[in-house]
């Protein structure tokens, strides 16, 4: 199953003139909306092997029919939502669930659909078939140094297959932690993953970048060992300068400042990666902007000022979709997430970062607020339908998608039965 650009142009016919009126009414009203509209034009999320399928939770998993069940098969499906947004040109691989069999050939149909390979994932949260030492307390932090010496291999082995595929990055995070109090030593634990991240990092080549997730809790319910931005930017300080904090929203206790955290962690040139999904009460892995999408404007709104103000040289962080589906066709799921995120960069491209400064040098709050609510307020669909029109891609994703039957030429290719491996 592959769309072709004449396809989605012919499909944009139809909308095309709805669409220039609406462009061309916010022309009036925003100076520089061109150039907006390129950079959300220029834009790219990379989107993970394991999004393409059903999620699971832990109680069920309802399919959707159609799924890819090999590498080959998800890189298809991120060509074909990559040619409908021109916005998910990388895909992001999970070692062991996408070891690639045969690198050349996978590279060569990447290329083709114009796909580059993100950060390179890591498991050591699961057992797999036929694995020496078990990870049921533990990886990287683990008392036995032949666990960690297991943990650090397979960690070396997905810097391989990503340095075949030609990726930059390894995104490490860990499930490691305690159930209950006393069962771990903190400083034990916190030492021996960082000698063991140590060990990692030596092998990493000179222009890859390492990336370090947190999270407060699940799957380990009293303490996790890399817990928080505190503790990975601690150990990513201690790493060196290849190494880097990774933000995903979903891991944070609830009405967590996230935005406080984007910028502080960009004042020191520490924010690597980020992974967007959208929760309500804990790592719901929702759709971007399904639910706090005015949250996800203001850690935009940091990022745009902090890529702007950026004496600490903070690369531009690697964008990853991180959610999971279980009652949506993902690919729409991730046509949507991706919607959610130019959205909300759009908006915050809008924010008038002078005026900003000279109310909050006045300490004119009430101006402050109109300042950022002014662009949130803003429909901002229009350039996100023009920067597609640049780039030859549909004006409206979903309903290309729709029209076209994907998902049922999806299920005629591969079948009912088909399970996607990952989560
Ligand atoms: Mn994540």
């Amino acid at each position: 199953m592959k769309l072709s650009k004449s396809d989605i142009t012919r499909h944009n016919d139809s909308l095309f003139k709805n669409h220039k009126k609406k462009y061309d009414f916010l022309k009036v009203e925003i100076e520089n909306l061109d150039e907006i509209t390129n950079q959300i034009a220029a834009y790219n999320v990379a989107v993970p092997s394991w999004a393409l399928g059903a999620g699971g939770t832990r109680f069920g998993r309802f399919g959707f029919g159609g799924e890819p069940s090999n590498l080959f098969e998800k890189l298809s499906d991120i060509g074909i939502i990559h040619a409908l947004t021109k916005s998910a040109g990388a895909i992001s691989l999970h070692i062991p669930w996408d070891i690639p069999e045969n690198p050349g050939e996978i590279k060569k149909h990447a290329e083709q659909l114009g796909i580059l390979f993100d950060a390179m994932n890591s498991n050591t949260f699961q057992d797999q078939e036929n694995q020496k030492y078990s990870y049921k307390y533990g990886s990287l932090c683990h008392v036995d140094k032949d666990v960690r010496q297991q943990a650090v291999q397979h960690n070396k082995e997905v810097i391989d297959y990503g340095k075949a595929l030609g990726s930059k990055s390894l995104t490490v995070w860990l499930a490691d932690g305690s159930n209950f109090p006393g069962q771990l030593n903190f400083r034990r634990a916190l030492n021996n993953t960082l000698e063991s991240l140590r060990e990692i990092y030596a092998y990493l080549p000179d222009d890859w970048k390492m990336f370090i997730e947190y999270k407060p809790y699940e799957p380990n319910f009293y303490s996790m060992v890399i817990q928080d931005w505190g503790t990975s930017h601690f150990l990513a300080s201690k790493l060196g300068k290849k190494a880097f904090t990774l933000v995903d929203l979903g891991h944070h206790l609830p009405n967590t400042n996230i935005e406080q955290i984007v910028a502080t962690l960009m004042m020191d040139g520490m924010l690597g990666g980020f992974h967007f999904n959208d929760s309500k009460y804990g790592d719901d892995d929702l759709t971007v902007g399904a639910i706090k999408p005015y949250q996800l404007f203001l850690i935009f709104n940091e990022l745009v000022y902090g890529m702007k103000n950026n004496p600490a040289n903070n690369p531009v962080p690697a964008w990853m979709i991180d959610a999971s589906h279980n009652v949506k066709d993902p690919l729409e799921d991730i046509i949507q997430s991706i919607n959610a995120i130019e959205t909300a960069y759009a908006k915050a491209l809008l924010v008038d970062q002078e005026a900003l400064q000279e109310a909050q040098m006045r300490n004119d709050v009430v101006h402050c607020q109109n300042i950022l609510q002014n662009a949130f307020n803003t429909d901002v669909q229009p350039i996100l339908a023009q920067a597609r029109v640049l780039n030859n891609a549909s004006i409206n994703p979903i309903a290309t998608f729709r029209d076209f039957d994907i998902r049922k030429k999806l299920i005629d290719e591969r079948g009912v039965e088909t399970t996607a491996t990952g989560l």
